[in-house]
């Protein structure tokens, strides 16, 4: 009898494997480990989803999505341990060995049980959510699996940059939600730039009063083309303190951790027009800018500016719960610096090399106070210039160098290199066929292809590298419709390099296999995006 048990389960698992031509059943990205079985369960009103805590935030997302999305109306109960027929489970037993955020989904013909703890919990949700057909009636048949599934990287994230293009609260939102499908758990906030400031400061009206307008929208590509004009429509618009407090629960209720950037020493023309006295020439009239491209005036390193730039970094931190406040710290031209008195006095008096030294003393400087509030620094790779502040984690975006560096001299690292394919503001094909973009040619295949650990690292080095992010930087986005546009689908090949173990990538995979049916899913819900092609043609 055993016997027979053993040939038949044999022969069906070759029958299953035989005529598996989706291996990964459309899920992305891709997880650890899935194994079919044969049969189905069928999700219907019938249903019952049961949880250990009936307030736990993934549950109630699980809940409210099979009520107003799948339009299944399941009842949430208390689960009693009892193990119950045409049940949905979400348990917290089961979970020895996961590692964090990992999930176990096991399917069978007669319960679907999510075992898990904290974030795991939500990615199982995200991951049954895929599995449950878009055609069908007023039942849905799920096909029966074992899938086990845990990420990568830790941090997993995705920039928006507001300051050039400003995107409305409800486009945030929008943007969480196709983050929190994919897996991704950090948001990254780019609140100001010489463009625009966005976050209201309750200490400096005028930030926002003055530096969230600009007059001027003439667009020309700061690159060799021919120059042109998207509108001529003045831009403005910033987050009151309400309204981010908002966005962070929205977040926060669906595993995403939201990192605010105040960029400084450069990137402050909006600032320093707010309040000429932050700069090292106040007289010179300084503007909100219209244009794009690194600009010769920044904060002047002066008692003021550190006391300016604390009160804000102080309201940031209330606002903000996250372990990192990232400071920006690229781009940061020195020659204002160099023809400022006060400056060449200051480096004097601290016995600095240069203005790098400069940089980096400012950079030191504004690490300790955020380090003294119990937070930590991020900064892009230009804060290595002059020397590394002794915590601060690097995001590497000029390439991998700066990466590399950081985590030789044992600093934390997120990699965001442009030459990656992660500066999804530039062009997924050709750009002289594309929509008008800052450049380049970063088709998905590019991005899907990049892995975040250099192999000149040691394994140790490696353990520095938290993580991956792609950047929507909107000198040249100025409405949804292209924010979507450029995003979709890049960011699904962000969320598979982010959270897929390497040997379980396959682009052939992902981008026939899966694709299609994500595409079919964002038609539906009417997002914008670029049909991917292999050549990036
Ligand atoms: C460089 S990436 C910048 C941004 C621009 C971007 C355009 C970085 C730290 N700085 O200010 O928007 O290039 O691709």
């Amino acid at each position: 009898k055993t016997l027979l048990l053993l040939v038949t389960t044999f022969v069906l698992s070759i029958a299953v494997q035989a005529q598996d031509t989706d291996p990964n059943m459309g899920i992305i990205p891709a997880p650890v480990s899935v194994k079919k079985s044969i049969g189905t369960f069928v999700l219907s009103q019938e249903t019952q989803l049961l949880a250990d805590t009936l307030d736990n935030k993934a549950v109630v997302f699980l809940s409210d999505y099979l009520k107003n999305t799948a339009m299944l109306h399941v009842a949430l109960k208390q689960n009693s341990g009892q193990s119950v027929s045409n049940s949905i489970t979400l348990t917290s037993a089961g979970t020895d060995g996961l590692p964090a955020e990992g999930y176990r989904l096991t399917i069978t013909p007669t319960n679907v049980t999510i075992a898990a703890k904290g974030a795991g919990l939500f990615y199982g949700i995200q991951t049954l959510i895929q599995l449950i057909p878009a055609d069908r009636g007023a039942t849905a048949k799920l096909p029966c699996v074992q899938i086990e599934d845990y990420p990568r990287f830790g941090y997993r994230g995705l920039m928006l940059d507001v300051c050039r293009h400003f995107f409305s609260v409800q486009f945030v939102k929008k943007y969480i939600d196709l983050m929190a499908a994919y897996k991704l758990n950090t948001f990254h906030w780019h609140l100001t730039d010489d463009q625009g400031w966005r976050i209201e400061i309750k200490k400096y009206p005028k930030l926002t009063e003055i530096g969230s307008r600009r007059a001027e929208t003439v667009i020309g590509n700061y690159h060799d083309r021919t120059p042109q004009q998207y509108d001529n429509t003045p831009v403005g618009g910033y987050y009151t303190q309400d309204e981010i407090r908002d966005v962070i629960k929205y977040a926060a209720d669906r595993y995403i951790t939201i990192v605010p950037e105040i960029e400084m020493p450069g990137h402050a023309m909006a600032a320093l027009a707010s309040y000429p006295e932050l700069g090292c020439e106040p007289e010179s009239g300084y503007k909100v800018q219209g244009t794009w491209g690194v600009f010769k005036n920044i904060y002047c390193p002066s008692e003021q500016t550190f006391g300016f730039l604390e009160d804000v970094l102080t309201e940031v931190i209330d606002l903000f719960p996250s372990k990192y406040i990232h400071i920006g710290g690229d781009e940061a031209p020195k020659s204002a610096w160099k023809e400022s008195k006060f400056c060449q006095q200051l480096i004097k008096k601290l016995k600095l090399k240069d203005e790098d030294g400069l940089q980096s003393y400012f950079i030191h400087r504004i690490e300790k106070f955020v380090n003294s509030k119990g937070r930590s620094i991020i900064g892009w790779d230009e804060i290595l210039e002059g020397g590394l502040a002794p915590n601060a984690t690097v995001m590497s975006w000029r390439g991998e160098e700066g990466g590399i560096a950081a985590a030789k001299q044992n600093h934390d690292v997120i990699m965001t290199p442009s030459s990656g394919g992660l500066y999804i503001d530039h062009a997924q094909g050709f750009f002289s066929t594309e929509p008008l973009s800052i450049g380049g040619n970063e088709p998905i295949t590019k991005i899907y292809r990049y892995d975040p650990t250099p192999e000149v690292l040691s394994d140790d080095q490696k353990k520095h590298i938290l993580g991956v992010q792609a950047n929507l930087w909107t000198e040249y986005i100025p409405t949804e419709n292209k924010a979507e546009y450029m995003l979709l689908p890049r960011m699904l090949a962000l969320s598979e390099i982010a959270w897929t173990p390497l040997a379980n990538k396959n682009f052939k995979d992902f981008s026939e296999t899966r694709l299609p049916s994500h595409l079919a899913w964002l038609d539906k819900n009417s997002f914008d995006y670029r049909v991917p092609s292999a050549i990036g043609a």
